[in-house]
């Protein structure tokens, strides 16, 4: 698939840092785009501040005095003459105020509006938001939920047990608390609300029916916002633990080539309907052939890879593109699910304890060949930092199928050294050996259950 950009942006500046930053600069100077990458004190030595245009140090190690620091964010884009800034995923990306004071202070933003991004933000309003738009939800009590313990009741039965109380401010999994029985209800509403309230400082709380076992599965679009939407299928991410993905792999299995294009079409229409401008996912659980709403995801996601492998679709060159202004230039019939790819996420952590491992990579060799890529701004001599996240790279794999993936997969993570740092590397191997994988029996309780507590 060709994809061309004649940019109106000329100068981007990328506020993130690691294999996010590297990946966004790729596709600005592909691009033709200039490249601003700004930096904290501990950062100095990340890989795309050799091939930015401009680097601009922004503030102290701890994230809240760099990466999410709006003023000094905007004032490098000032400095530097960028006309727009690209927040990468995490950090900034999906804090509506950022989007609106970028948007204010005349850059733009490189993803939806921050109405959309409020709107998505707040789970009750998202989930009504796409229930109204037809995307299906799961049974639940539609709101917020009252004081009233007698109608909490009423809609728990309902709904039938079990059910699970949300903070609706929560998110990535904090805030949520499973009620098994009726008498349980009452106390464990007010338990989710007071730590919603710390947590958030927002203590509203709904309910939904609680799915013993489903796949975490995510629909792909990309909606230029100005009424043409597409899905690029989906991705199964249940390969998690504490909400941390660890394998993600497209397609999903199981899902045909018509199940596919209807809930896609779905999202699609719903993009059109909440007026959705840029690449985003809508994240469902999966139960027994059902699709079931809960979050979207408002920016570009670390597993991106795996659709771009099997769409043949740049996703960053996409967001670009529409932040330039261009209205889509691919269709739906366009595009195609070709074989299969996966993910690996490599971080710099203990395999058995999952305790972060910053330190100096004092050897590295990357695996190549037909079919791997490797997304990573890992040399050897680099410095792991203590104060970002762990993920230090991620190793895709594409096959004409999932066996051929996985075997890819295989041989690549046996090429792959990293030595200096503890990293997941064997948790990885055992994975991708393990037959229960292999046979593709998921759940997002895969590795909390069986595997990791046998071995
Ligand atoms: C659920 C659920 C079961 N039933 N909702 C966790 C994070 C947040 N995004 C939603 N989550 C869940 N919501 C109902 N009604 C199980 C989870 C869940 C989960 C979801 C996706 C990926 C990993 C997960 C791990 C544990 C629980």
């Amino acid at each position: 698939m060709v994809q061309q950009v004649i940019p109106s942006l000329k100068r981007i500046l990328i506020a993130n840092r690691g294999e996010i930053a590297l990946r966004i600069q790729r596709a600005c100077h592909t691009l033709g785009i200039e490249t601003v990458a700004i930096h904290s004190t501990a950062d100095r030595d990340q890989l795309h501040l050799k091939y930015a245009d401009k680097t601009l140090c922004i503030g102290k190690p701890s994230p809240q005095a760099s990466y999410l620091n709006m003023e000094a964010i905007i004032s490098a884009a000032y400095q530097s003459n960028a006309d727009a800034i690209h927040p990468g995923y995490g950090f900034l990306s999906e804090n509506a105020d950022f989007a609106e004071q970028v948007e204010r202070s005349g850059f733009t933003f490189i993803g939806p509006s921050a109405d959309v991004i409020r709107l998505m933000g707040d789970k009750i309003s998202a989930i009504s938001a796409m229930k109204n738009a037809g995307v299906p939800t799961i049974p639940g009590s539609d709101g917020v939920l009252t004081q009233d313990n007698e109608l909490n009741k009423a809609i728990a039965h309902r709904i039938g047990f079990p059910v699970i109380i949300k903070a609706t401010a929560g998110g990535g999994g904090r805030g949520m608390r499973v009620v098994l029985t009726s008498s349980q209800l009452a106390q464990a509403i007010q338990l989710t609300q007071a730590e919603a309230l710390a947590a958030f400082a927002n203590s509203d709380v709904y309910m939904e029916k609680y799915l013993q076992q489903p796949r975490h599965i995510e629909v792909q679009i990309i909606s230029d916002g100005q009424g043409n939407a597409i899905h690029l299928g989906e991705r199964d991410c249940s390969m998690q633990r504490k909400h941390q993905k660890m394998l993600e792999e497209a397609p999903a299995l199981g899902i045909d080539t018509l199940t596919r294009n209807k809930i896609g079409s779905l999202c699609s229409n719903a993009c059109l309907a909440i007026g959705y401008r840029g690449v985003g996912t809508f994240e469902f659980l999966y139960e027994a052939g059902e699709f079931y709403f809960i979050e979207m995801n408002t920016r570009i996601q670390v597993e991106h890879p795996i659709t771009e492998m099997v769409t043949g679709i740049d996703l960053i060159q996409a967001q670009l593109a529409i932040a330039s202004g261009k209205p889509l230039s691919i269709k739906q019939q366009d595009i195609q699910c070709n074989g299969h790819s996966i993910e690996c996420r490599i971080n710099a952590e203990d395999p058995q304890t999952f305790m972060p491992s910053p330190g100096t990579v004092t050897k590295l060799h990357v695996p190549g060949g037909f079919g791997i890529r490797w997304d990573s701004h890992l040399y050897s001599g680099y410095t792991v930092s203590p104060y970002y996240d762990s993920m230090i790279g991620k190793l895709i794999t594409w096959g004409e199928n999932r066996e051929i993936a996985i075997t890819r997969m295989q041989t690549a993570l046996r090429e792959l050294v990293i030595e200096g740092i503890s990293t997941n590397l064997p948790l990885l191997k055992l994975i991708l050996n393990d037959s229960e994988f292999q046979q593709g029996k998921l759940s997002i309780h895969y590795l909390e259950g069986s595997m990791l507590n046998t071995k």
